[in-house]
């Protein structure tokens, strides 16, 4: 076993100014039952991405509809998704990588994500997740995920295929019920070294590529289920469990609420200790998995940001005719309005820019949303 792999890396905070930010509305009232707090749970220093192989639709049930699509080279992940909706991922549009300090707390974790103790079995579980405006119905191209992929400890490996639902309802968050199934995808990664070896294992799901989407809820609040297996049949891996990171940042797409459903025994019903608190008094509280759902692209608005010197530059595109007035903000400070010109696009430069994690944002009546993205500058 390699300690080294998976070593406690509560980092100090950095030094970043943090602004002060209004409070998000409660997403859950607090003292309703069923919870289990859960002990003992370490940070990891490192991930390593890897890569699908292939990826197929699947039913609730997680029968393969329609057959794989293999991937070749992998694209461009914004073409599939250039609209953040849900981030309880936070990477660096700057490097892909996760990260942290973008949403005004920063944990001082850096590329860092928490998980619950090195033996622990989350294979099946349910979280919830509400999106942030301009995401109701939407068709999700593009998701970013981390888990701890044991295997079967240090030196092994294990083929991975995760199944993925969505659903339309989080029904009783003090209960961890959820109901309304609408979508499934299967990814198949192949054969990935255990955790122990390379750290956590990440991944950016261009599902577009594929021809794939995947149906989000209704009115843009719900919970998704993922399946962790060793097989395309389902069969559940010999160890794993998600990356767990939270949302609760005043600037930061979306909500989880604390709770979140493991379903130990895999029968797909909240069994007695099932139903667990993730508040573990660690920055950013309250915990779920590490997984992010982008907006399949198409005409909608696009965010992107760079920063060289010092300078940090936002271009929007498609947030209205010309003439419209587009808002940004860096950092949840003041505002600062540009016209779209003829072309469909503006842009807004940010000077004397501290290097270190920031967040820009673009809105526009006529959008009536709001487009985040992360980049740190150098
Ligand atoms: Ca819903
Ligand atoms: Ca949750
Ligand atoms: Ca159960």
């Amino acid at each position: 076993m390699k300690n080294a792999s998976w070593a406690l890396a509560l980092l100090a905070a950095g030094g970043l100014a943090v602004s002060v930010y209004a409070q998000k509305p409660q997403v859950e009232s607090e003292g309703v039952g069923g919870d289990v707090a859960v002990e003992g749970f370490t940070s990891v220093e490192y991930g390593m991405q890897i890569a699908p192989l292939r990826i197929a639709k699947i039913d609730e049930f997680g029968n393969v509809i329609g057959g794989w699509v293999e991937l070749g080279e992998p694209g461009v992940s914004e073409d599939c998704g250039a609209y953040l909706c849900y981030d309880a991922f936070e990477s660096d549009t700057r490097t892909g990588l996760p990260s942290d300090g973008f949403y005004g707390q920063n944990c001082g974790q850096g590329g860092a994500r928490y998980f619950i103790n090195a033996d622990n079995q989350d294979r099946v579980f349910i979280e919830d997740f509400i999106m942030q405006g301009g995401c109701n119905g939407i068709e999700i191209g593009r998701v970013e995920h981390a888990w701890w992929w044991k295997a079967g400890g240090s030196g092994t490996s294990e083929r991975c295929v995760i199944f993925l639902n969505t659903l339309e309802n989080w029904e009783n968050a003090g209960n961890c019920t959820s109901s309304g199934v609408l979508d499934g995808v299967a990814i198949d990664f192949g054969v990935v070294p255990s955790s122990f070896d390379v750290g956590y294992v990440f991944t950016d799901l261009s599902l577009c590529l594929a021809g794939i989407t995947l149906t989000g809820p209704a009115d843009g609040s719900g919970s998704y289920r993922i399946v962790y297996a060793k097989d395309e049949f389902g069969t559940l891996a010999t160890a794993a469990q998600p990356m767990l990171w939270g949302d609760s940042q005043p600037l930061n797409e979306g909500n989880s609420a604390r709770r979140h459903f493991s379903d130990l025994d895999n029968d797909n019903v909240v069994d007695s200790g099932e139903c667990k608190s993730y508040n573990f008094g660690l920055c950013p509280d309250p915990l779920g998995a590490a997984t992010s759902f982008w907006r399949v692209g198409g005409p909608w608005p696009k965010l992107r940001a760079n920063c060289k010197g010092g300078t940090y530059i936002a271009r929007a595109k498609n947030f209205g005719p010309p003439g419209e007035r587009v808002t940004f903000k860096l950092d949840g400070g003041p505002n600062n309005n540009k016209q779209v010109r003829p072309s469909g696009r503006c842009n807004v430069k940010f000077n004397g820019v501290a290097s270190g994690p920031h967040t820009v944002s673009a809105t526009s009546t006529a959008f009536g949303a709001t487009i985040y993205r992360n980049y740190s500058c150098p």
